[in-house]
């Protein structure tokens, strides 16, 4: 099966070759069949060189591709980027790799062989390796998945981890029914809304380095945005009868 990993980007000059190239050099060494997957840069609304390096990096690289996305927010970024896709499983990490690489080996395995919906790492698992997570993300991190276990009734751990891969079929569907928001909450939806469909979420335990100073979350103002999200995916969600 075919993959497009997607990266979200915004103003990421600094990083964006070095983090790139160390994905590309992982792929390579774990599915040498170089048809099978590709590197999507989803640059949206960077006023720096980001968009250049990006298509430096796509002459550099025949497997990675420039997606420019006109407004900001990582949901716009990852659903442009996956409705563009031909691949059978579309995906997203973060760009400082906080979720170890070979996370992804697994992912992609419970995928094909196995045969889940959607995977999705986890910080908040007892099986979790966190290292350098500053106690106030900690903190909200737990604070707002009891929120949603509460307030939406789903079961998931970790709503928030940038490291979520799934079969595209899936995507049209989950978009209908509620995954619309534009920004980070847009990660949180894709597994709600699977939930409400009863498609089967493999939860994977993850090595997951927290790199602060490259974090652009403000966690106060986000936290007001994902409480008014919540609320609005609820009311959809019971508007529609999935919940
Ligand atoms: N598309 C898009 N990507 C963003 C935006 N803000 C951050 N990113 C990307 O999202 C990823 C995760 O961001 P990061 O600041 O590390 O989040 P944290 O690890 O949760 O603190 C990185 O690849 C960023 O470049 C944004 O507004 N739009
Ligand atoms: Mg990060």
């Amino acid at each position: 099966m075919t993959i497009d990993i997607t990266i979200p980007v915004l103003n990421e000059e600094e990083t964006l070759v070095e983090q790139v190239g160390i994905l590309h050099t992982f792929l390579i060494q774990e599915m040498p069949d170089r048809s099978k997957w590709k590197i999507i840069i989803a640059d949206n609304g960077s006023t720096d060189q980001t968009a250049e390096r990006a298509t430096q990096l796509s002459h550099t690289y025949p497997e990675v591709k420039l997606v420019v996305v006109p407004s900001k927010g990582v949901g716009l970024a990852l659903k442009t980027s996956w409705m563009q896709s031909e691949a059978d499983l579309v995906g997203y990490m973060d760009l400082d790799l906080a979720t170890a690489l070979t996370h992804f080996t697994e992912a992609y395995q419970k995928l094909t062989v196995e045969q889940y919906d959607l995977v999705y790492a986890t910080r908040l698992h007892s099986d979790s390796i966190v290292i350098n997570r500053p106690l106030k993300r900690e903190i909200a991190s737990r604070g707002f998945n009891r929120i949603l276990k509460a307030y939406l009734g789903v079961g998931f751990s970790d709503g928030m981890c940038g490291f979520k891969f799934l079969h595209r079929k899936h995507l049209a569907p989950i978009m209908e029914n509620g995954a619309q928001n534009d920004g980070w909450f847009f990660s949180t939806e894709l597994l709600t809304v699977a939930e409400w469909l009863d498609l089967k979420l493999y939860e994977l335990p993850v090595v997951w380095t927290d790199d602060t100073s490259s974090s652009r979350v403000k966690i106060v103002p986000l936290a007001k945005r994902y409480l008014k999200s919540m609320r609005a995916l609820k009311q959809f969600g019971k508007a529609k009868g999935l919940l």
